[in-house]
């Protein structure tokens, strides 16, 4: 090195010299990175040399995807950037679903991807894919990286736009070369992102215009989605509705941003939400979205979607702006300055009628379901979780009516604290999230709300919970079938149950091989001790929930309908 060193034309620190690998752990070290979700291969061994000896925490999965989302749910637990490093070809190929996942809910992470050699790329080489090809469309930002005098600043720049505006995930590709080759560095490589700008603070006269209509509205509703929990204004949030007495509805994602026990609270909305934050949004005058993107599981048939407002959108992207509802009020930049700004300016209304109809409507269509059944009612196992943990749980789902459940009959009154992929709807997701949240969390109790089917997409990360310790909790809602596709074939298929029924294996008895607790639940009596054992459990527990075969998830606004045109409504009222 030392002779190396001589033959450049500027003299320059000998310390200074550093491998690829060097710089990509002294770069991570310096973006604060302190744990990391890691999978090795050929290409990522000088990388992985170098992480031998950092002061970072490291959690192997068992599967990349699994790795990834732990990384995304270490990131929504956290409030920090998840990252993720893994080899070329197979490795990177594996990342797919999770970075997708990622992009669809906004969640920054940055993946690093070993990549052949430089002289290698493009020869169909061993383990080679086209990493930034394929991943292009799933997200935020990525590069590969050809020089190592790009290695910082590529890595800075990764960070910088994972968690900055929208947030999103980055992959940098790095080829093994690039690791191995020195350069000298001497941290002044700042970043480089012309093309970049983050419009943070909204219009002054657009925020005006958003409060008068809010003084001048009769029937409002906020209509909050996850972008408030990723700009840390729930606390924001909640003044400006107590401030201006606003009703308040929000997304899968939005949950918790909003405290559900307060009489302001009308859930969730959407396909599945609740009747009384649907009706409200087509009755409403004025719609307030803060950081939602209207989905098309949110506003069902868009040409009838909230008739009679006039639509305010608060957001930090603006082309999420008139991109799916025509705006009339669209103010652009970081939700938390915004409602700062916008607070100052609202005026407090009683809307006293706006609230009666509203309290009608929830009195008349609470989310319910036979509590005198005998058997084992997913529903209650959820209240009864939410109860035995006082509401303060962080709760992860798999994708399915289980998810729906856990989104309707737990009660969330913080940000960050359900875990769920909202906009890919990425079944098994929930395990490896569940670990990714406790490693951010390792104060809290995590619980993952499991579909069978889901659980068994991911299962295998069971043992990452076990080798590292994660008293996670896993609680299956198994009804033998993929209960959401079999609900869509009863409803709209004559029950023809094409492909959707499953022969499952005996959760408890896999928990158990794998070296964590596993219990077994088929009476509905035995529900509330067997969440108990779970919770008391310093060990990963799966505790198996034998549920009601063919319940359905009510109320439902089927597939390009209105959101007024709710099915189900009559069991509702039968129920309460
Ligand atoms: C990876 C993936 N494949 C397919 C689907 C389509 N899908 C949505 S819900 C569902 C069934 C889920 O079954 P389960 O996990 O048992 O949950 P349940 O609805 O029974 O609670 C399927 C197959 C999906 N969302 N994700
Ligand atoms: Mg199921």
């Amino acid at each position: 090195m030392a002779s190396k060193a001589r033959t450049l034309a500027k003299p320059v620190n000998k310390s200074s010299f550093k491998t690829g690998a060097q710089i990509i752990v002294d770069t991570l070290l310096e973006q604060g990175v302190d744990t990391m979700f890691c999978y090795p291969g050929g290409v990522v061994l000088p990388l992985f040399d170098r992480l031998y000896d950092a002061p970072i925490r490291f959690i192997n999965p068992r599967h990349e995807q699994g790795g990834c989302h732990m990384a995304d749910a270490y990131a929504r637990a956290s409030g920090k950037v998840g990252v993720v490093v893994v080899t070329s070809g197979p490795g990177a190929c594996n990342l797919t679903t999770g970075l997708a996942t990622a992009m669809m809910d906004s969640v920054p992470i940055v993946a690093l991807t070993g990549q052949v050699r430089t002289e290698l790329i493009g020869n169909d080489a061993f383990q080679e894919a086209d990493t930034t090809g394929i991943t292009r469309p799933i997200t935020k930002y990525n590069c590969i990286v050809k020089k190592v005098e790009d290695l910082a600043r590529t890595i800075r720049e990764g960070f910088f736009i994972a968690s900055t505006g929208r947030p999103g995930p980055v992959v940098i590709d790095i080829p093994v070369d690039i690791e191995v080759a020195k350069c000298s560095v001497d941290g002044s490589d700042e970043m480089n992102l012309p093309g970049y700008r983050v419009r943070a603070k909204g219009n002054a006269r657009q925020i005006s215009t958003a409060a008068r209509a809010i003084n001048n509205s009769e029937r409002p509703v906020l209509y909050v989605g996850g972008g408030v929990i990723s700009a840390n204004a729930s606390e924001d949030l909640r003044v400006l509705a107590e401030k201006a007495h606003l009703p308040v509805t929000t997304t899968l994602l939005g949950l918790g941003t909003f405290d559900q026990r307060k009489p302001e609270s009308l859930d969730m909305l959407g396909m599945h939400g609740s009747a009384y934050a649907n009706y409200a949004v087509q009755e409403c005058d004025l719609l307030i979205a803060v950081g939602a993107r209207f989905d098309d599981r949110v506003t069902g048939k868009l040409k009838t979607f909230a008739p009679h407002a006039k639509v305010v959108h608060i957001d930090i992207d603006p082309a999420s702006i008139s991109k799916n509802v025509r705006v009339d009020i669209p103010v652009v930049g970081d939700a938390k300055l915004i409602l700062a700004e916008l607070i100052k300016e609202v005026e407090f209304r009683e809307r006293q009628q706006w609230f009666k109809k509203i309290a009608g409507w929830k009195k008349k269509y609470p989310f319910s379901y036979d509590r005198q059944a005998k058997t084992v009612k997913p529903q209650y196992v959820v209240e009864e979780l939410c109860r035995q943990t006082k509401s303060e749980a962080v709760i992860t789902t798999g994708v399915g009516q289980n998810q729906m459940w856990a989104a309707q009959f737990y009660r969330f009154i913080k940000p960050r604290q359900l875990i769920s992929s909202g906009g890919l709807g990425t079944m098994g997701f929930g395990l490896p999230a569940a670990i990714g949240a406790q490693v951010a969390r390792p104060e809290a109790t995590v619980i993952d709300i499991d579909g069978d089917s889901s659980f068994n997409m991911t299962m295998t990360e069971l043992a990452t919970a076990v080798q590292y310790n994660l008293p996670i909790n896993v609680c299956i809602l198994n009804n033998g079938y993929m209960g959401m596709v079999r609900q869509w074939q009863e409803l709209f298929y004559n029950k023809r149950y094409s492909n959707s029924s499953l022969s499952n294996p005996d959760y408890a008895m896999v928990a158990r091989a794998i070296g964590a607790v596993g219990i077994t639940v088929d009476k509905k009596e035995d529900v509330p001790k067997a969440i108990k054992k779970m919770l008391a459990e310093k060990k990963p527990c799966v505790v198996d929930f034998k549920i009601e075969r063919e319940e359905n998830v009510w109320p439902m606004v089927p597939a390009g309908k209105s959101l007024d045109e709710m099915d189900g409504l009559d069991i509702l009222e039968r129920l309460i």
